[in-house]
């Protein structure tokens, strides 16, 4: 089903739609890699009026595709895909079948992830261009939007390009940088609603693919590939930064007794400050790897603020994991024989993405202590080698602690006098989202844990 918003939004835009349409209907677009960020730009694209061909390297992704079938949970693309395949505007393919001579528009949006050394790895990027640049004509646009470290453009996707296409980049033909900004959940209005940096790699590049982003997006903003690379870093890496503060303020106000929440409520008042908030990790396709992105293009700088707030990001999962361990000693109960449901295994709230989630090392560390892990959530099947069950209250059934890792909304209005009379005694309820209400499970009997407040009687609520 399409949101009210995402519906809004294609209503408004339908009567603007047929006109732009027909201008596009000769336009044909190839878009590399077609998963969270790829379809979406595909189906929209589609939706204005290009001819789009989503590739991708996995035979079932093309498939869906075709069938008009989305896997993922992203609102509204559903409907999109169905209405642009049935149309004959998107069509899923295979890289091999793919025939790209004719194509007017490339744009590439495949993964770019680090490696174990947290070194970027930009293989999948390398054989997207591979595959096209034979293919690059004279008056042809391609768009790269994936993220990537500062200088990628001009160190390896415009000499690439050159190299394969015996063309000149600029002259023959246009190439921008041009990232994408939607966060999963929010794709399409994202994608149409928020500005979309265009850096070219030169001034008529980034004009001519800027034009090319005016028929699906609001408002574009015109620079040069460096300063757009940057930028996008610069977003997910002062989200990762501010969000390793609140967590360091977590674990100051969980010694000092001070509940972090109301500190950063009250702190927040003040016009200039924004803290985030903290949690039990951060996860996801971005944050965890985009501030190495950043680092990885530079020497040592003398400092390493980024680095630093990655470590304490990463630490939180194991503060979670020590908040069981102080819960169970607390209540004399013994780990290695008791059962624990984790309450969401997705890295954020209503989200099916359990990418990079801090559920997986809670989960691991806690069958390593010789627990019975359960898990639940509503919208990922993700267990992380845990038992997986179908509802909440069945989860709950015998066990001792609940961990709250993902703030879905289901989990705010948890029914605490059922769950209670289905745990064994003296349950406990360790939470990472801080989405119980501390003061109501206390008065119901568990003993409640919560990050950036500790153990709540050892407060002064009581
Ligand atoms: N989180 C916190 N505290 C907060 C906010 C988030 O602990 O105050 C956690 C979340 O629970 C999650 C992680 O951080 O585990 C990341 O979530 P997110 O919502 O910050 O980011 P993503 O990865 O879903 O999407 C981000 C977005 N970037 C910014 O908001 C600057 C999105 O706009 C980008 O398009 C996306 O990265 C991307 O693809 O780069």
């Amino acid at each position: 089903m399409l949101s009210r918003k995402v519906k809004d939004l294609h209503q408004r835009a339908s009567s603007k739609r047929a006109g732009v349409a027909r201008q596009n209907r000769n336009m044909r677009m190839v878009v590399v890699g077609s998963g969270y960020v790829g379809l979406p730009t595909a189906a929209l694209f589609a939706d204005a009026g290009f001819q789009v061909t989503a590739l991708d390297i996995k035979p079932e992704i093309v498939k869906d595709i075709n069938e008009g079938i989305v896997k993922t949970h992203e609102p509204g693309l559903d409907e999109l895909v169905l209405r642009n395949v049935r149309a004959g505007r998107l069509k899923g393919m295979s890289e091999i079948d793919a025939d790209l001579g004719s194509t007017n528009a490339f744009v590439i949006c495949v993964q770019t992830p680090t490696d174990k050394l947290k070194r970027p790895d930009l293989s999948f990027l390398d054989g997207a261009l591979q595959m096209i640049g034979t293919n690059v004509k004279k008056e042809r646009i391609v768009v790269l939007g994936s993220t990537v470290p500062p200088q990628t453009m001009l160190r390896l996707v415009k000499p690439r390009l050159e190299l394969l296409s015996g063309l000149k980049a600029g002259s023959d033909f246009y190439l921008a940088y041009a990232p994408e900004r939607i966060a999963p959940g929010k794709a399409l209005e994202e994608f149409v609603r928020g500005p979309r940096l265009v850096g070219g790699i030169e001034p008529n590049s980034a004009r001519i693919v800027a034009k090319l982003f005016r028929t699906v997006c609001k408002r574009v903003l015109e620079t040069d590939a460096l300063t757009a690379e940057v930028a996008k870093l610069v977003e997910n890496t002062f989200r990762d930064v501010n969000i390793a503060f609140a967590n360091q303020l977590a674990l100051i106000c969980e010694q000092l007794g001070v509940d972090v929440l109301e500190a950063i409520r009250l702190a927040n008042t003040h016009p200039r400050v924004n803290v985030h908030m903290p949690g039990p990790g951060v996860g996801g396709p971005c944050l965890p790897k985009d501030p190495y992105l950043l680092l990885s293009s530079v020497e040592y700088v003398g400092y390493d603020l980024v680095k630093v707030a990655r470590q304490i990001n990463d630490f939180m999962p194991k503060h979670v994991v020590k908040l069981v361990l102080q819960a169970f000693i607390d209540a004399s109960k013994d780990v290695r024989t008791s059962k624990i449901a984790i309450l969401g295994t997705a890295y954020k709230a209503n989200v099916d993405d359990p990418r990079l989630s801090p559920a997986a090392y809670i989960i691991d560390q806690l069958k390593r202590l010789r627990a019975e892990v359960v898990v639940y959530d509503p919208h990922c099947d993700e267990s992380f080698g845990a038992k997986r069950g179908s509802s909440l209250l069945e989860v709950a059934k015998g066990a001792d602690c609940l961990v709250v890792i993902t703030d879905h909304t289901e989990f705010k209005s948890l029914n605490l006098q059922e769950i209670k009379r289905l745990m064994k005694s003296k349950p406990i309820i360790i939470d990472g989202r801080r989405i119980v209400d501390c003061q109501t499970a206390e008065n119901l009997g568990f003993s409640y844990y919560g990050i950036g407040l500790g153990h709540m009687r050892s407060q002064e609520y009581a």
